[in-house]
């Protein structure tokens, strides 16, 4: 698949990464970073599995149980007998937020089921009326959550309801309802619940809801999205709301947060609140067929790098029908909360810094204004040996203290800065096993130097378009193809320029590579490496082909890497390296990267 981009270029830099754009209502939001997703309801008992089927569609979403695996009301509720009423305690689900480091909790109050987990006068279709003894959930967690200091919302699924006739069921893409139907379910169901919701169970801190398409495309009109907006507004002022509501911010800019795709990652800086709902395996509601669990580090990762680009992260548990949550995720909870009690500082209250976001191979950034007064800039460090030295590049203040952070105290670590570099020795023993934190403080917000490739930690500069200064001239972008074996490049078909800036910290000798394919034998086609008054002619070679994956069959365009030359710095200091490509429509260069390393005397 090409893509033509000319002079369009994703904007890794943004003027100022402040989070400007936050409302009074959202500032506890972005300050606490970090909350609980709970999927429970009655799909719980049926664990991901129908009379020995499992759940039909790739997704495994248990919770879709009903209407993926097509089964009636009448023994859909027949899953209330599988519950232990006695048992199901959401103060455990509330102590285990707290454990984990999270500071709100977010419940399927109604999922696209339809069954409401608390006493609803609005609809029978409600967890009072199928359990012995009866329990209203909504009701005990919010006691909970009061107790324990916790923030409360709810997950509410307006558009989609599989039990009210009138509500959409997604079959109703066949059997088209009409819309004054839906504005029967709308007003009998959807407006009195989210009344009850909103009144019955103390402060609300945000109705989550679930349309992950603009209203236009949809059943539901502006309208009635607005006279829920304006209920929520009214009883709750404070309660935030996010952008599955469906309506865009044009329409209407009072949208809380946005909302993220399921599990779907920060790449860009935001400066609008924003969140990940994200899982500890695939299902959402419990599933008995897990068995991918992401890892503790890999979770972390997902919260600091949300947080190094202004996002929070919501992560979900699915308890079972005794209320009890799964080994997996306990075990997983009580790892992360251990090390926010520790490291925490990076995350509650830090926003991203203004370097470029991933910038560095050892790991992620944030920052934070803290009370004292100070400024710290922690470096999350995910990847990076014991007793070596971490290079940070782009930081152009020299830091006062540069702290390990570790569980009995801070170490405070040698380190040589130099204009926009700054060297870090670290000790031969990190205290953390999967996260280690060092805090940089300053005494003004330290300035930056946004144009400078990082040196990366085999003593390199790895120069790609993603990361250049400027570049001028067109180019396609070539996405990867088969896993990857056809690399993602650009097809440069005429001339294209690219400049990058780097610092160098020491006198020294490197070595300059670039990968490209390139498949005519003879042609006049070229490149030249400029740096620092130099200048490298590169002819293109024939790169050949290759067989891309251990099959014969497919065979490929080989991408291989050639020697320009090697480099001498003797100065400390920036440099700009230039790349000119010069070819023809009738000798297209494919271009990856070039790649600069530092060779040991
Ligand atoms: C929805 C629900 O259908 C699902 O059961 C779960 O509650 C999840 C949190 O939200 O699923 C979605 C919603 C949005 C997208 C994908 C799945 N999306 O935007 O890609």
């Amino acid at each position: 698949m090409k893509k033509i981009l000319l002079v369009f270029f994703v904007i890794f830099s943004i003027k100022t990464n402040c989070q400007n754009l936050v409302n009074e209502r959202a500032k506890w939001f972005v300050n606490d970073r970090f909350g609980m997703f709970i999927h429970w309801g009655l799909y719980s008992g049926a664990e991901g599995n129908w009379k020995g089927e499992k759940v039909r569609y790739d997704n495994d979403y248990a919770e879709w149980i009903q209407y993926r695996n097509q089964i009636e009301k009448s023994e859909y509720i027949k899953l209330s007998k599988r519950f232990d009423w006695n048992k199901i305690d959401p103060e455990e689900w509330v102590l285990l937020a707290k454990k984990a480091g999270m500071k709100y909790i977010t419940i399927t109050a109604k999922h696209h089921d339809g069954f409401a987990i608390w006493n609803s006068k609005a609809s029978d279709f409600n967890i009072y009326n199928y359990s012995e003894p009866k329990r209203d959930i909504i009701k005990d967690l919010s006691e909970a959550c009061k107790k324990h200091n916790l923030k409360l919302g709810f997950y509410y699924s307006h558009w989609t309801d599989w039990e009210h006739p009138y509500a959409w069921d997604n079959s109703k893409e066949i059997y088209w309802l009409d819309k004054d139907k839906f504005d029967i379910y709308w007003q009998e169901k959807v407006i009195p619940q989210m009344k009850e919701l909103l009144t019955n169970y103390g402060e609300i801190s945000m109705i989550w809801f679930d349309m992950w398409l603009h209203h236009d495309q949809t059943i539901v009109s502006k309208d009635q999205l607005l006279q829920l907006k304006n209920l929520i507004r009214e009883i709750q002022p404070n309660c935030l709301i996010n952008s599955r509501l469906g309506l865009s911010v044009e329409e209407d800019e009072d949208v809380d947060f946005r909302t993220l795709g399921d599990n779907q990652l920060g790449e860009y800086k935001f400066d609008y609140p924003w969140q990940t709902p994200a899982t500890v395996a695939h299902s959402w509601g419990y599933s008995k067929n897990e068995n991918e669990w992401k890892s503790t580090t890999s979770i972390l990762r997902s919260l600091i790098g949300n947080v190094s680009l202004n996002g929070n992260l919501m992560l979900n548990i699915g308890p079972t029908s005794d209320g009890s949550v799964p080994y997996e995720i306990g075990k997983r909870f009580s790892e992360i909360g251990k090390w926010l009690k520790f490291y925490g500082k990076s995350v509650y209250g830090a926003e991203a810094f203004d370097l470029r976001s991933n910038l560095h191979d050892w790991g992620l950034i944030t920052y934070k204004h803290n009370k004292q007064g100070k400024h710290n800039v922690f470096l999350n460090i995910f990847d990076i040996k014991p007793g070596n030295s971490l290079n940070v590049t782009g930081i152009t203040n020299k830091p006062l203290n540069a702290y390990l952070i570790s569980k009995k105290s801070k170490i405070k670590l040698n380190f040589d800065f130099n204009k926009a570099f700054l060297k870090i020795k670290l000790p031969t023993d990190l205290p953390d096993p999967y996260v280690n934190l060092i805090e940089l403080e300053y005494d003004k917000k330290p300035t930056v130097d946004r144009d400078l490739v990082a040196k990366s930690k085999f003593n390199g500069y790895s120069l790609k378009l993603s990361n250049s200064k400027s570049y001028q001239g067109d180019y396609i972008l070539n996405e990867s193809k088969r896993e990857g074996s056809i690399p993602s490049n650009i097809q440069v078909n005429d001339s294209l320029n690219i400049s990058w800036k780097i610092f160098v910290d020491k006198p020294s000798k490197f070595n300059i590579d670039t990968s490209y394919n390139f498949q005519k034998k003879i042609t006049d086609g070229f490149m030249t490496v400029s740096i620092n008054k130099k200048s490298y002619k590169h002819r293109f070679n024939y790169t050949g082909k290759t067989v891309g994956e251990p099959i014969q069959d497919y065979i490929i365009d080989r991408f291989k890497s050639s020697t320009i030359g090697t480099i001498n710095f003797e100065d400390v200091g920036f440099y700009d390296i230039d790349l000119k490509i010069k070819t023809s429509s009738q000798n297209p260069l494919q271009w990856q990267w070039m790649w600069l390393e530092e060779i040991a005397d």
